[in-house]
């Protein structure tokens, strides 16, 4: 079955006010049927949330977060719940991205809580897998991935709550992406190991790629098979860029 495509844009630690005016040309593009029949959300810091999803009220391009706590409230300064992204505005939240998992030392089970926790709130979590550079020289990359998705998905995840992303780190930034046929290698297994886990509800889960994903290479990505979908960092952050890799779909 052909899933309804997402397109998610992660700007990271990037953007201001001035910013807004993205959210704005693609809230537009959107209206516009530019995004043709792709579901599109644009993830900016925490900072910008609430007036981004205000920008984009009525309209279907959502705005999501780039991480939440797995609590709702409490004593946990300089962080931000689930249940807070929700009250912003926002549709959705990254969990587990490599950048949360290594510069931040999150463990498979924390980010399981954290999708647990945009789930509570009714955000769709993105939820973040991939293997590093020397996990792939040393053939490690379905091992790694496997033990990710069987730690770091929630048990009662449906199509509705999670999506997951396969982000292979040393492509994170750098300009490099594997080969079509590894990133549809890891995409079937990703497909497998998740209806393994959560039975067929994984058949309906949006597998995303990201990693140096741009307009150039993004037709090619696309095409991949059980590739239904892309995360964007770096091209996210200019309306063209972001416009051309849902148009080169
Ligand atoms: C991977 C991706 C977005 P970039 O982290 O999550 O970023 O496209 O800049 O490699």
């Amino acid at each position: 079955a052909t899933l309804r495509p997402l397109l998610a844009g992660n700007w990271k630690m990037n953007g201001t006010r001035a910013s807004l005016s993205v959210v704005s040309a693609l809230r537009d593009a959107v209206a516009a049927g530019r995004m043709r029949g792709v579901d599109t959300v644009v993830c900016p810091p925490a900072t910008l949330v609430m007036a981004a999803a205000d920008l984009c009220a009525g309209s279907s391009l959502m705005i999501g977060g780039q991480d939440c706590d797995s609590q709702p409230a409490g004593a946990s300064t300089g962080d931000v719940s689930a249940e807070m992204l929700k009250d912003a505005g926002a549709a959705a939240v990254i969990v587990g991205h490599s950048e949360r998992r290594n510069l931040h030392g999150e463990s498979d089970a924390v980010v399981r809580a954290k999708a647990e926790a945009a789930a509570r709130a009714g955000l769709l979590a993105i939820i973040c897998v991939g293997e590093s550079r020397a996990e792939r020289d040393g053939g490690e990359t379905l091992r790694v991935i496997g033990r990710q998705i069987d730690e770091s998905v929630p048990p009662a995840a449906t199509a509705r709550t999670v999506a997951l992303a396969y982000e292979p780190v040393w492509a994170i930034g750098t300009g490099l992406t594997p080969e079509a046929t590894d990133i549809a290698e890891v995409h079937g297994f990703l497909r497998r190991r998740l209806q393994a886990l959560i039975g067929g509800e994984g058949g309906g889960v949006r597998l995303l790629y990201g990693g140096s994903v741009k307009p150039d290479n993004a037709g090619e990505v696309w095409g991949v098979e059980n590739v239904d979908g892309l995360l964007v960092g770096g091209a996210s952050l200019k309306e063209e860029d972001f416009l051309a890799i849902a148009a080169a779909r």
